[in-house]
């Protein structure tokens, strides 16, 4: 009787070890997660560059502490420029130049937009139409 209710404990024990470990993976999951996203990072990136979808992320500016980082971007013609505020006020990013070639509006706290850069190769001074002192640059090349 010894020996099976032996086993029958070690059964027990490895089925709550079992349960424990797939709790664990479950609800916090830092072991599965940081091997799993090691592996799906690499795969992200290849399919990310692949599918096109880099230019949107890479050509960004974000609008932080009444500044716009960085202030100086350099795009491909064409390109899809992403503006994110992380300030607590509405911002713009308007095409300092007459001709307004790119202009997100007003951008609200928190908020994301994109704009089309210009076509034409060249400097493009960028500034908040609501705080005109905020400045930048967008290299059109
Ligand atoms: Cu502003």
């Amino acid at each position: 009787m010894t020996k099976s209710d032996h086993h029958s404990w070690l059964g027990v024990m490895g089925l709550i070890l079992v349960v424990a470990l797939t709790a664990c993976s479950s609800s916090s999951s830092a072991p599965p997660s940081a091997s799993a996203s090691a592996t799906s990072s690499a795969s992200a990136t290849a399919t990310g560059s692949s599918a096109g979808l880099n230019p949107v992320t890479s050509d960004s500016i974000v609008i932080k502490n009444f500044a716009f980082s960085p202030s100086s971007l350099t795009v491909s013609p064409g390109a899809v420029v992403t503006v994110r505020n992380e300030d607590s006020v509405t911002h713009t990013l308007t095409d300092k130049a007459d001709s307004k070639l790119f202009n997100t509006g007003p951008v609200s706290p928190g908020q994301t937009k994109t704009f089309k850069a210009p076509d034409k190769p060249g400097s493009y001074p960028f500034l908040c139409t609501i705080h005109q002192f905020m400045t930048g640059t967008l290299v059109v090349r």
